[in-house]
């Protein structure tokens, strides 16, 4: 370009003096307040926006690179997002955190107090959300131009709060306090359609070509969060579409008199990005939901397109320019709006747009729950995005007809491969959709992926079995090792050198440090002060005191009933029943700390949630169990709060039931902080036993075929329930009205145990006590305990997600990615 380059352009070093000395200006310039009447959240912001040059320097600096180099991008399409604060994560990547707390010192500020200022943005329910952000740090981090696009609700997941021993809800105000992080791309505005007709016009060439003319028209504006890299200079970007009212359709009707229509329509249209869906896994067929959906993926396809031109590509060789992730089915829709833009719009011809279309999506697939499957009526679909319905039709009518060719006279497959459901009313298939509209579909752990192949994809594997891969999910070692557990990313940096969070099989290298009593011992005072921390933190946030010396038995995740949270609730009640019976009886001393939120509209869950205060009620004040079991629900579960759950965390719980958890990524970030695993053969939990070695793992419980065969049988939950005296006594224990003071309060839970238990809890849990049980006594054995732990980090490093985002740009994206230094 020209002389003026972005590195040129930063005000200032990042000197401690720099730092502090730009500190103080923006304190004063840009955020008007004397040092002396600053608040701690002042300072949080005068922080956040210096730090913010250096991190905007370097996208720009980033993006100019990608634009010159014409490389092929990623563009990560994602409903979710959960980045969680930003500021530390920063100063890692830019190598500023020791001169910035230096800098902040001198003047008597506490780094630690600011950082703890920042509120996450909580622009997603869980896992899937929060996987697209591990993905945009380690993109950034292998040196992958990138961009995230999603949406940028104005009310993100909702503030839990235990009001009574209930989950109430409160509005996530992320906004409130501002947000030093987003720049709001007053130039990049793309206007989106909505409802209407099509009709077909005649182009110049002689052409039949179609218009749609809808009956509204919103405006979405770019607003981008640099997310920076490891030891890299490219940055990741973050663009998340805000809706807005285009002004001059407002107009109109304001002209004419119709001002309530005018304003009706600004409310409308700035809705749309109002609040995320707080389902994880429930499809609930909103249209709102859906035009969200085609919102975002509307404006990133059209953004991708400008950035073609931009870079002196071809709307022709769109695929050369981009690949394109679809982060479940949320995205889908896009398959049928390239089409659009590029047949309507953009001229091509159908069939040269079809293979463009292709060769650019992917397709990741999160979960197996029938429950979660994306289908629009038709009817509902057609009048919110009618020439999208044509397209699909267009789409759908070719693809049977290749069916047809490769299975000839097989209505039945026929059927189950439409894009359009016609079993009774009529469905808009999205999984579907985003199968055929892609050239590779992936699971996120092996065992979900061979899963998906033989049940929901199966005739799609049958057809294309070519298309079809694994991609094990896996977690940044940045935020969750580095900035979550600085004690022991002391320790490593001592043992393996400072770069190991850029390069995790270097873990590998602790393993003979698992027998040496001097470093277990550092290990030990290490986990010890991370307990400590999180029982301060336990304390002050729900006045339950607890010992840190315990077992920290620890399950965070959403709370649903196939993660069986309830099953882990028999454990403790058992275990609790035991004492009273018997004070004698072994029992380790533990903590069972639980966190998770649960969908508000789902009542079992919310049952499931007053089921662990309830219990926690009964216990904490026991004096006959005093010292032995402590039961915590750790409010509002989110990004920064699990950054002090996971390095605290002992024994971390992965007790879904086989063939449920798509993969888990709790269970990663527990591991290499050093948790054992207590789990079934579940999600990529089968992975990290085969990583960790099966004497470092607590397996139990029935394996996903031994479950589909149960099911088969007809299941019988009672018969487990006859059958086993503990298991019996601990629900009578429930249903007796013994706990929350209310007998018909888990009258729910009891009876949907007792009669059909759909995630067969009654099943497995004597396996389970049995490996509680084994727990116990491992615990009792402090050296073995440790070693175990040392193992389970040195031998969790493929779970970075730097492993399988380098999987992704090999065998889905066709790009290249910085290669490990392994
Ligand atoms: C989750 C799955 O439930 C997890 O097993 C998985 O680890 C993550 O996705 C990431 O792959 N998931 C989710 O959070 N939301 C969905 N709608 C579907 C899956």
């Amino acid at each position: 370009m020209n002389a003026i380059s972005p590195s040129n352009t930063i005000r200032t070093g990042t000197s401690a003096e720099n730092l502090r000395q730009a500190f103080l200006d923006n304190l004063v310039c840009a955020l008007g307040r004397l040092p002396n009447y600053a608040s701690a959240h002042d300072h949080y912001l005068a922080l956040a926006l210096t730090v913010r040059d250096h991190v905007v320097a370097r996208a720009v600096q980033s993006f100019e690179q990608g634009v010159v180099k014409m490389m092929r991008r990623v563009a990560y399409l994602s409903a979710e997002f959960l980045p969680g604060p930003h500021l530390a994560n920063h100063l890692l990547n830019l190598g500023i955190a020791e001169a910035t707390r230096e800098a902040l010192g001198g003047i008597g500020i506490d780094l630690d107090r600011v950082l703890a200022e920042e509120e996450e943005p909580g622009l997603g329910n869980g896992g899937l959300g929060r996987l697209a952000s591990c993905y945009l740090d380690s993109l950034a981090t292998v040196e992958v131009q990138s961009i995230g696009y999603g949406i940028r609700y104005e009310f993100g997941i909702f503030d839990q709060v235990i009001r009574d021993g209930w989950q109430v809800e409160g509005t996530d105000k992320w906004l409130s306090g501002g947000n030093p992080w987003e720049i709001h791309r007053l130039g990049i505005a793309k206007q989106v359609k909505f409802g209407g007709h099509t009709e077909t016009w005649t182009d110049d060439q002689g052409r039949t070509r179609v218009r749609w003319v809808p009956s509204i028209v919103i405006k979405g504006e770019a607003y981008d969060t640099p997310i920076t890299g490891y030891g890299s200079g490219t940055c990741s970007l973050m663009r998340l579409w805000k809706s807005e009212a285009v002004e001059s359709f407002d107009f109109e009707a304001f002209n004419h008199g119709d001002y309530d229509r005018a304003v009706e329509q600004k409310v409308d249209s700035e809705n749309l990005s109002k609040v995320l869906y707080p389902n994880d896994e429930l499809h609930r067929g909103k249209e709102l939901r859906l035009k969200q959906q085609f919102f975002f993926t509307s404006c990133a396809l059209q953004d991708m397109l400008r950035l073609v031109a931009m870079s002196g590509g071809k709307v022709a060789a769109f695929d050369e320019s981009w690949a394109v992730q679809l982060n479940d089915t949320h995205p889908a829709i896009g398959v049928a709006e390239l089409m659009r833009l590029l047949v309507d719009e953009h001229a091509l011809e159908w069939d040269d747009a079809w293979a463009i279309t292709q060769k650019t999506f992917s397709y990741t697939n999160h979960t197996l729950l029938p429950e979660a499957l994306e289908k629009w009526p038709v009817e509902l679909f057609g009048s919110v995005l009618p020439r999208h319905l044509e397209i699909i039709y267009g789409i759908n009518h070719r693809f049977l007809d290749e069916v047809r060719t490769a299975f000839p006279d097989d209505d039945a497959r026929l059927a189950r491969l439409s894009l359009i459901d016609e079993h009774g009313a009529r469905y808009v298939r999205m999984a579907n959709l985003a199968c055929v509209g892609s050239h590779k579909i992936n699971g996120v752990a092996a065992l979900h992926s061979e899963l998906l192949k033989k049940t929901v994809l199966a005739d799609f594997a049958a057809l294309w079995p070519e298309k079809f891969d694994n991609v094990t999910n896996g977690v940044t070692p940045r935020r969750f090792v580095a900035l979550a557990n600085p004690g022991l990313a002391g320790l490593l940096e001592r043992e393996l050198g400072a770069g190991w969070p850029g390069d995790l099989s270097c873990l590998g290298r602790l393993e003979p440090l698992a027998a040496d009593p001097g470093f277990r011992r550092e290990w030990r005072e290490v986990r010890l002060a991370n307990k400590r921390r999180l029982a301060a933190l336990i304390q002050e946030r729900t006045g339950i005191v607890v010992t840190p010396d315990s077992l920290f038995d620890v399950q965070v995740k959403r709370i649903h009933e196939y993660k069986r949270q309830h099953l882990n609730l028999l454990h403790v009640l058992s275990l609790y029943l035991s004492i009273k019976r018997d004070p004698d009886a072994g029992v380790v001393p533990r903590t069972f700390i639980f966190g998770g939120k649960a969908a508000p509209g789902y009542f079992l869950a919310k049952r499931i949630i007053r089921l662990v205060t309830a219990t926690g009620e009964l216990v904490n004040q026991d004096p006959d169990v005093a010292g032995r079991l402590k039961v915590v629900f750790f409010p509002d579960f989110n990004v920064k709060n699990a950054q002090h759950i996971y390095p605290a965390a002992d024994l971390s719980e992965q007790i879904s039931l086989a063939g449920m958890e798509a993969s888990g990524t709790g269970n990663m970030k527990m591991s290499l902080n050093g948790a054992l695993t207590i789990g079934t053969l579940d999600g990529a939990n089968v992975e990290i036993r085969d990583a960790v070695g099966a004497e470092n793992f607590f397996l139990f419980g029935l394996t996903a075929s031994e479950v589909s065969a149960l099911k088969a049988g007809g299941y019988q939950p009672q018969t487990y329930y006859e059958s086993d005296s503990l298991l019996r006594e601990t629900i009578d224990f429930i249903a007796s009205g013994a706990l929350g003071g209310d007998p018909d309060l888990f009258r729910p839970v009891v009876d949907n145990l007792l009669h059909g238990d759909p995630y067969l809890l009654l099943a497995d849990f004597r396996a389970y006590l049995d490996a509680q049980q084994r727990v116990g006594e491992l615990w009792g054995d402090s050296d073995a305990w440790t070693s175990s732990s040392i193992l389970n980090v040195a031998r969790m490093g493929r779970f970075s997600s730097d492993r399988s985002i380098r999987e992704y740009c090999e065998r889905i994206w066709n790009v290249n990615a910085k290669p490990s230094q392994t």
